[in-house]
């Protein structure tokens, strides 16, 4: 129901990217996860990045609500009647065993240039960096500032849509307002801090990918997509007039199931072209792609590799974290 708020709860405090990791994934989830709550957001070209909107949600709102969100774990762990029937949904269909074999055998694949500013690197994140950045958003996500709905979806239908759980790191990105903020309009909570291991795989794949400047995150966006999930074509450019005049790149992680990732010059779906981007791999646009319209049309269910959901319960979906300096 569109303007239905959620139950209050309080979301766990006090770690932050510095203490160690508490994670165990035998261990029950803090609060029970509430399922996968996908929203519908509109995207104007005129207001940003992306806009949602709700018809009595009121957007001058600035000052620090009381909590409203509904912590989503994205590592729930399976409820015992449940086990079984995850073990089968997890075995893996031979196209998956065998991309996985193949990539046992190699490291990561040269910097592939998929248009001038614009740079993938496959596999580029290994299996135990791809666990640790779970393991760390699953924390981070139940905790103060974490995963949540952005918003009710787009009162006139217009545009494109989003269906995804979305936590910010650094700074809050606004949906309503198109604008970083220090603080959550809707429940006040400041997002956590990006951790420091972040810092260090985002600047060692822009020296990997050689073309593009350097960047200093200050904002990680990070999403996670259901199996439905799906994200309307959009620019990010909310970031400061200095960072896009320099073309500073996002950075972009992909981590769990594949996903077809569109790009092109217009928000218009049928002149975008199609990437898939698969669990590992980093896409970095810059340059003259800084303003490159990005969405996401699908996820391909079954495709995370296997070992990345043993390692961390991860939930059927995809984990997508997009770096950029403000
Ligand atoms: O999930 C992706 O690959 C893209 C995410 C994105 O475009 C965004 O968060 O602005």
């Amino acid at each position: 129901m569109k303007n239905e708020k959620s139950a209050m709860y309080r979301r766990g405090r006090g770690w932050s990217p510095s203490t160690p990791l508490p994670f165990n994934p035998s261990q029950p989830a803090r609060v029970a996860a509430t399922g996968d709550g996908d929203i519908a957001c509109g995207a104007s070209e005129q207001e940003g990045r992306k806009t949602c909107s709700s018809v009595d949600d009121d957007k001058n709102m600035k000052m620090p609500q009381p909590h409203s969100h509904d912590p989503f774990d994205i590592c729930p762990r399976p409820s015992p009647s449940k086990q079984t029937a995850a073990t089968v949904v997890l075995k893996p269909p031979l196209l998956v065993t065998n991309r996985e074999r193949r990539k046992q055998g190699g490291g990561p694949s040269p910097p592939q240039v998929v248009r001038p500013g614009m740079i993938l690197l496959k596999s580029y994140i290994s299996l135990s960096d791809q666990v640790s950045i779970v393991k760390i958003c699953r924390e981070l996500g139940m905790g103060s500032g974490g995963f949540y709905q952005p918003g009710y979806g787009d009162v006139d239908g217009e545009g494109a849509k989003l269906h995804l759980k979305m936590m910010c790191l650094g700074r809050h990105w606004d949906p309503l307002s198109s604008q970083y903020t220090d603080y959550r309009p809707s429940d006040g909570d400041k997002p956590p801090q990006i951790p420091p291991d972040f810092h260090r795989l985002v600047r060692d794949a822009i020296a990997q990918a050689q073309t593009l400047p350097p960047i200093k995150p200050d904002i990680c966006i990070v999403n996670f997509y259901s199996q439905s999930g799906r994200l309307g074509l959009h620019q990010d450019k909310d970031e400061s007039q200095e960072s896009l005049r320099q073309g500073l790149p996002v950075v972009s992680f992909s981590i769990g199931d594949s996903a077809n990732f569109l790009y092109g010059d217009s928000r218009d779906v049928d002149k975008a072209q199609t990437l898939e981007l698969q669990s590992g791999d980093v896409l970095i646009f810059g340059g003259k792609s800084r303003n490159v319209f990005h969405g996401v049309s699908a996820i391909h269910p079954r495709t995370a590799p296997i070992p990345l959901l043993q390692q961390t319960n991860l939930r059927p979906g995809r984990l997508n974290l997009t770096f950029r300096q403000f």
